[in-house]
């Protein structure tokens, strides 16, 4: 049985976003499968998987099919003996201690945009998860760069903003002291508009970790990142996943910016597993 590719349930667009029927539970897939996938994912940007069945091996066998794993740091959050699977949630261990990263990816960003180096994707697989709240929202950058004003496109045209873990840790993770290995983490500057690097296509690369752009008094770049980043998260460009167990959800953070959303954390408990992909320099448009 061949695999399909199906429009996602409130996708905002034809494209964005597809879910993909026809796969083995584990993901496991013959070569002329596995490109097809890969084609449906530059393609659709989002690729939902139901019904998923993977031991920490599956998914990280699965996932280095697309390109060399990225293993998160500081390591604590990473999945013990398994350090390639970075664990996000409330879930704790039998001692009480905490199993994995709580609060993660509130507010829309790219994973990794805070690095020179951002990560190309991630593959991210509901292990347990809250009846209500928890889900996950996704926006297309490649339809908000082409809903730009023109004198917008054109004001960032060749410009490169700063995305800075220092200046915003507090402000993105007020909950957690900033971990000793990212105090020395230099700001980094990615272009505004960037050229995926398998599609072709332009995408609007903005996120959270943003502050200044290059060339711009500091107030008018700010302005113009505040701008930016709203722009980019209206309802029109967004599609939210509403996990069920055995969801596996593979987004590439090159032309897709993510956001996660509270739950009754004393009444739930959210589990999730993700892995990560190296990525490139972002190309400049
Ligand atoms: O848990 C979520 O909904 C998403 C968290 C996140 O930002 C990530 O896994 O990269
Ligand atoms: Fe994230």
């Amino acid at each position: 049985m061949g695999i399909a590719f199906r429009p996602l349930d409130g996708a905002p667009g034809t494209s964005f976003g597809a879910e993909v029927a026809g796969v083995d539970p584990r993901l496991r897939a013959d070569e002329a499968t596995f490109r097809e996938i890969e084609a449906g994912w530059y393609r659709h940007s989002i690729l939902v998987f139901r019904g998923v069945e993977m031991s920490p091996d599956d998914h990280i066998g699965f996932t280095r099919r697309f390109g060399p794993l990225h293993i998160m740091t500081p390591p604590e959050h990473n999945l013990d003996g398994h350090p390639e699977i970075f664990v996000i949630g409330n879930a704790v261990k039998e001692d009480g201690t905490a199993l994995g990263l709580r609060g993660a990816g509130m507010g829309f960003h790219t994973d990794g945009e805070d690095k020179a180096v951002p990560n190309a994707g991630s593959f991210l697989y509901a292990r347990r998860v809250p009846p209500e709240g928890g889900d996950t929202l996704f926006a297309d950058m490649y339809a908000a760069y082409e809903a730009l004003p023109a004198e917008i496109r054109d004001k960032i045209a060749g410009r490169q903003a700063r995305f800075s873990r220092k200046a915003l840790h507090h402000i993105n993770y007020p909950h957690l002291p900033m971990p000793a290995e990212l105090h020395d983490r230099p700001d980094v500057w990615h272009p505004l508009a960037r050229r995926h690097p398998k599609s072709g296509r332009v995408a609007l690369y903005i996120g959270r970790w943003a502050c200044d752009i290059e060339g711009l008094p500091e107030a008018e770049g700010r302005e113009l990142v505040g701008y930016l980043q709203e722009f980019a998260r209206q309802p029109r460009f967004v599609y939210r996943h509403r996990w069920r167990e055995g969801d596996a959800v593979l987004w590439d953070n090159r032309c897709a910016q993510h956001c996660a959303t509270p739950f009754d954390e004393a009444r739930y408990v959210r589990l999730m597993h993700r892995t990560t992909l190296e990525g490139e320099p972002p190309m400049m448009a």
